[in-house]
């Protein structure tokens, strides 16, 4: 099945109001991770059944983003938090590949809160207030 086909399927049955796990499963695969989350990126039940199937803050910009990861995307913060979708997924410039030596999510896009983000200056200076 294309891509396309699997997107038109997946908006219809957002439509009718029931998204087929198959579907969602396809469109994690456009993520840059999403071992940790699953669901929960974009969802805020694990395993959205077709009654309770509710998109989170990042489940809702990422399919008015047309379903795609892209830069855009990524330096949004959706869910209000202080980290964008990029930071939290770990693909920061939002090319689809994870940043560096990252595995897997640090935090989730689609959940106020995250893993502080901090640029090495910013440590540097933080730790001689401490010392
Ligand atoms: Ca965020
Ligand atoms: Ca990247
Ligand atoms: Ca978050």
């Amino acid at each position: 099945m294309t891509r396309q086909l699997q997107i038109a399927i997946f908006i219809l049955a957002m439509v009718a109001g029931s998204v087929p796990a198959w579907a969602t499963s396809a469109l994690m695969q456009e993520l840059p991770a999403s071992d940790r989350y699953r669901c929960l990126i974009c969802h805020t039940v694990q395993d959205p059944g077709a009654a309770e199937g509710e998109l989170n803050p990042f489940g809702q910009a990422f399919l008015d983003n047309g379903l795609k990861w892209d830069e855009k995307l990524a330096q949004k913060r959706s869910d209000g938090d202080n980290c964008t979708n990029g930071f939290e997924l770990g693909d920061e410039n939002g090319d689809g590949e994870l940043d560096g030596d990252v595995t897997e999510e640090r935090s989730n896009p689609g959940e106020a809160g995250c893993t502080l983000q901090l640029s090495k200056e910013s440590w540097t200076r933080l730790k001689t207030l401490f010392r």
